[in-house]
């Protein structure tokens, strides 16, 4: 993405935005509010880091237990790991030593997912997305001894308390630094993998478990640590993986119902909600999002047979199915204009009118499925109308039979991206289908996949064509790679030849359990088990 495209998506607003609110949704979501699980877990090690967010890495470390005799005098500090990434309320015993306290004390707290963030100096930051993310403190304790708890949830492995100040005089230790753990995820309802299950699926299903529970809160957010909201793309993903999983459905109605009650101009339904200081609609508009509800509701009526539900949202459903129409053309292909923002991954160079193009005609089919289901005739006459144009459209305008890939926008471009989405929307069979996804790996188009999140749908295009061992082997490449590297949850980004590559201009404002990465429990628990 251009920085232009990055700051318009930061701030894309709607003109004249309004909020649509259908209390009756509203108040059905409200009423299946998640209990929150609370667990206190406790730092297990005292580590010593070095280097920069390039090269940090840990020189030597103590067990926990010996805290209290760690002095911290100005400028002195102390990380503590606590083994594994949590979401939770974190308290603290502080300690005094020496003289009467003759000054206060100035705290600085510091939470890091990794450790790049521990090291990263914060007045440094020059990432393109609010620095308000970066979960650091500073606090005046005016009377040691005394007990801090702090007023925010974090999300963390690592957490750096430093002395700015103490005094001459006077010095302070740490004692019982505790996290109580918040996730609306039950870990019991999991079934263990069955033994035949490899050691390497394992372990990554354990970290996308771990991504999954440490994402559900009181709605499927997208990540504790950023944005801690609730986005339709990743509630998608959560919710398939939820199925295989965890198992709450309620939370899933949950979502859904909020997205309908809360819908943005014309009912369509927003990108992402907000909980605080009210429930809310943001005003950030995706194409592809607002689509993605059909797939939710579609994905939540397979695995349920919620019949009510199914009726009750349905006219959700089919209004964005009649506003994603609204983009397409004479010619049967979605519109590519500059000022319009469909998410599909974070490349920067991506051009997302082929891909955009394969979320229609997917979601589309769904709302086909639906309305047969509801036996709505009306309804399955235009989408069975509204199918044809489109497909039409893909294949007339999008498909380049020379270079035997579909192609993107003015520029004709060529990326992953367009030829997975097409793919998925199924616009050749299978047969083509499986030529399409061989000759697109022979090419390795310029435009690559950057995201969990698009990897995830290039797994699925290869399964759904019946390439399972392709699909592991992509899933042990990239997911695995990152376990390789000690991932304790599955990142927001991921380049395995970059490690530090961040679409936000700093890679430690990158969110490092992200809910779009968890399917790798989807897969492995739906095809490999
Ligand atoms: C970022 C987050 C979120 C995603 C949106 C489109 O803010 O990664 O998960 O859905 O982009």
């Amino acid at each position: 993405m251009e920085r232009e495209d990055l700051e318009m998506a930061i701030t894309n607003t709607i003109e004249n935005f309004e909020m649509h609110v259908n209390e009756a949704f509203v108040a059905k979501a409200e009423a299946l509010k998640p209990t929150l699980f609370h667990e206190v877990v406790k730092p297990t090690r005292i580590v010593e880091v070095v280097g920069t967010v390039d090269d940090a890495k840990i020189t030597s470390s103590e067990d926990a237990s010996a805290l209290p005799r760690v002095i911290l005098a100005t400028g002195g500090s102390v990380v503590l790991d606590f083994g594994n990434h949590y979401v939770g309320r974190v308290s603290f015993k502080v300690n005094h030593h020496g003289s009467p306290q003759d000054a206060p004390v100035l705290l600085r707290v510091k939470f890091g997912e990794v450790l790049e963030e521990i090291v990263a100096k914060s007045s440094e930051y020059h990432g393109e997305i609010s620095g308000g993310w970066i979960q650091e403190e500073y606090m005046h304790l005016d009377v040691v001894p005394t007990t801090v708890n702090m007023p925010r949830r974090y999300a963390f492995r690592y957490m750096e308390v430093e002395a700015v100040y103490t005094s001459p005089k006077f010095q302070i230790s740490l004692a019982e630094v505790l996290c109580t753990t918040e996730t609306s995820a039950e870990r019991p309802k999991v079934e263990p993998l069955p033994e035949s299950v490899p050691e390497n699926l394992r372990k990554m299903d354990e970290v996308a478990l771990k991504t999954m529970e440490d994402c559900m809160q009181l709605v499927f957010e997208d990540g504790p640590k950023r944005d801690r909201r609730l986005w339709i793309g990743d509630l998608r993903l959560q919710a398939l993986t939820n199925y295989q999983t965890f198992h709450n459905t309620e939370l899933v109605k949950r979502c859904l119902y909020l997205f309908a009650g809360l819908t943005q101009n014309e009912e369509h339904v927003g990108a992402c909600l907000f909980l605080e200081p009210e429930l809310q609609v943001d005003d950030t508009s995706l194409f592809d999002y607002g689509l993605f509800f059909i797939s939710c509701l579609s994905d939540y009526y397979n695995e349920t047979d919620d019949r009510e539900t199914l009726e009750e949202l349905w006219g959700t459903a089919y209004r964005q199915a009649e506003l994603g129409m609204r983009r397409v053309g004479a010619d049967g292909v979605v519109t590519d204009t500059p000022d319009w923002w469909c998410f599909i991954d974070w490349p920067p160079a991506l051009n997302k009118q082929a891909a955009a193009q394969g979320v229609l005609i997917y979601t589309l089919k769904q709302a086909l499925g639906l309305a047969g289901e509801l036996e709505y005739l009306e309804a399955k006459a235009q989408l069975t109308n509204d199918l044809k144009k489109v497909t039409k459209g893909a294949l007339n305008v999008l498909w380049d039979e020379e270079q035997g890939l579909f192609v993107s926008g003015a520029n004709r471009q060529v990326s992953w991206a367009s030829q997975v989405w097409m793919v998925l929307a199924g616009v050749f069979d299978t047969q083509r289908n499986v030529e399409l996804l061989r000759h697109a790996a022979e090419v390795d188009p310029e435009v690559k996949m950057s995201t969990p999140y698009m990897y995830h749908h290039y797994v699925d295009a290869l399964i759904q064509c019946g390439l399972k061992d392709e699909a592991l082997a992509c899933m042990e490449q990239y997911w695995g790679s990152m376990v390789a590297d000690g991932a304790d949850c599955f990142y927001e980004m991921y380049d395995p030849e970059d490690k530090h590559f961040s679409s936000y201009g700093d890679y430690t404002i990158n969110s490092f359990c992200h809910a779009w990465s968890c399917t790798p429990s989807y897969f492995i628990r739906k095809y490999f088990a």
